[in-house]
């Protein structure tokens, strides 16, 4: 009695995951390249209910207008016929060589003009199909060496990029958002708004920051050694959750983009612990690549396994939460005791003056409580393993 997937879960998938030929830094594609609406096929089959992909997942670069048109037609039918909906769409500003230095902050202006355009252009598809966030992964906006780029330049134009688009899209009247997904390193040798942080703050800075939030990748948190619920959860805090691209990790290594759930365990059930709790909405978005030695059998196992897994682990994050012996270990860690503000209503700093100091006994006592922490985890960990709940 396995949980099945609804239209409701919003399960998607960006069409070069399934599609990934699994060319990599030492050898050559291992899988023929996928026909697109065989892809909206074969995901519908599993029980997706959205798409996600790059202008040049769907449109070859440089493809002439009349064969642009054509496979848009073919794959507006395809989705009709599957009943799939394109949730995101996102800007292939890293395989052509022209962007070998980055897109938006290139250090070549005309590079830099032809990504926003690049960007431009997919916008006007993205609203048209019918997309609600957008998706910037710069990859290639970095370097490998400290004076090949000027770091606070960069930022510059990775800054007027966004602003230019913002303007963009609201000049255009799209109901569109961005969602910036940071990642440490690769193909780049050190990549530009490497972490969830460093893409919150930078957002700030916009002319529009209410248009750009974040689509944080699990394994590129953890790349960075990060904890990726951590960072969904400050993401969420900040109303800046836009998105999400969850896959597996094993540590700090090359981007493994493992199926959901393979890789860092405890860290997945962590994450869906945390969408849940946060009340996260949106597409509950798969980007992960298949491995390279399998076949197209492989490629729809795994597909059907990062939502097997996202039910799965949905399952028994809820039974965590509702067992009484975590809430009583809850009560006993004092999570409601954070949950309540430090200061008294209109107390300010002069009524924290007040109050009367602990004496020596009371911050004795204070220092020797218990606290159940181990406890609780072991609580988790136990729902995980499959021996509670
Ligand atoms: C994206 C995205 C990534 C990269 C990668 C391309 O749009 O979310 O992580 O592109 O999947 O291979
Ligand atoms: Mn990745
Ligand atoms: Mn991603
Ligand atoms: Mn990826």
């Amino acid at each position: 009695n396995r949980p099945v997937p609804t239209p409701a879960d919003k399960f998607s998938f960006g069409l070069w995951t399934v599609g990934w030929q699994a060319r990599d830094p030492f050898g050559d594609a291992t899988r023929a390249p996928m026909d697109p609406v065989h892809a909206l096929e074969q995901l519908a089959a599993i029980g997706a209910y959205g798409v996600n992909f790059h202008d040049d997942d769907l449109i070859p670069f440089g493809a002439d207008d009349a064969t642009r048109d054509g496979i848009i037609d073919r794959f507006r039918k395809g989705l009709a016929d599957t009943g799939l909906v394109v949730t995101t769409a996102t800007t292939n500003l890293f395989t052509h060589p022209v962007f070998k230095d980055g897109g938006f902050t290139s250090n070549n202006r005309d590079v830099r003009r032809f990504a926003i355009r690049k960007v431009m252009r997919n916008l006007d598809l993205a609203a048209e199909l019918g997309a609600k966030v957008y998706v910037c992964w710069g990859g290639r906006e970095g370097a490998e060496y400290g004076a090949a780029k000027d770091v606070p330049a960069a930022l510059d134009r990775y800054q007027e990029a966004f602003n230019v688009l913002g303007e963009y899209v609201t000049d255009q009247g799209y109901d569109l958002r961005f969602a910036i997904e940071p990642k440490p390193n690769e193909p780049r040798g050190d990549i530009l708004l490497p972490t969830v942080g460093h893409a919150l703050a930078f957002i700030e800075t916009l002319d529009r920051p209410e248009l750009v939030g974040l689509n944080p990748e699990i394994g590129h948190e953890e790349m960075a050694g990060l904890n990726a619920a951590a960072g969904y959860a400050q993401a969420l805090w900040h109303g800046k959750l836009f998105h999400i691209d969850l896959n597996g990790q094993n540590g700090p290594k090359y981007d493994q983009d493992l199926r959901f759930g393979a890789g860092n365990v405890r860290g997945a059930f962590w994450v869906v612990d945390t969408l849940l709790a946060g009340g996260y909405d949106g597409p509950v978005h798969f980007d992960y690549k298949p491995v390279r030695p399998e076949t197209e059998a492989g490629v729809w196992a795994s597909a059907k396994a990062c939502i097997d897994n996202y039910l799965i682990l949905r399952d028994k994050v809820t039974a965590f939460r509702a067992d009484p012996e975590v809430q009583a270990a809850l009560v006993e860690a004092e999570l409601p005791e954070l949950a309540r503000p430090t200061l008294d209503d209109g107390e300010g700093w002069r009524g924290l003056a007040d109050w009367p100091l602990p004496d020596a006994d009371a911050i004795d006592a204070l220092a020797q409580r218990g606290v159940a922490m181990e406890k609780l985890d072991q609580l988790a960990l136990e729902h995980l393993y499959g021996v509670r709940g």
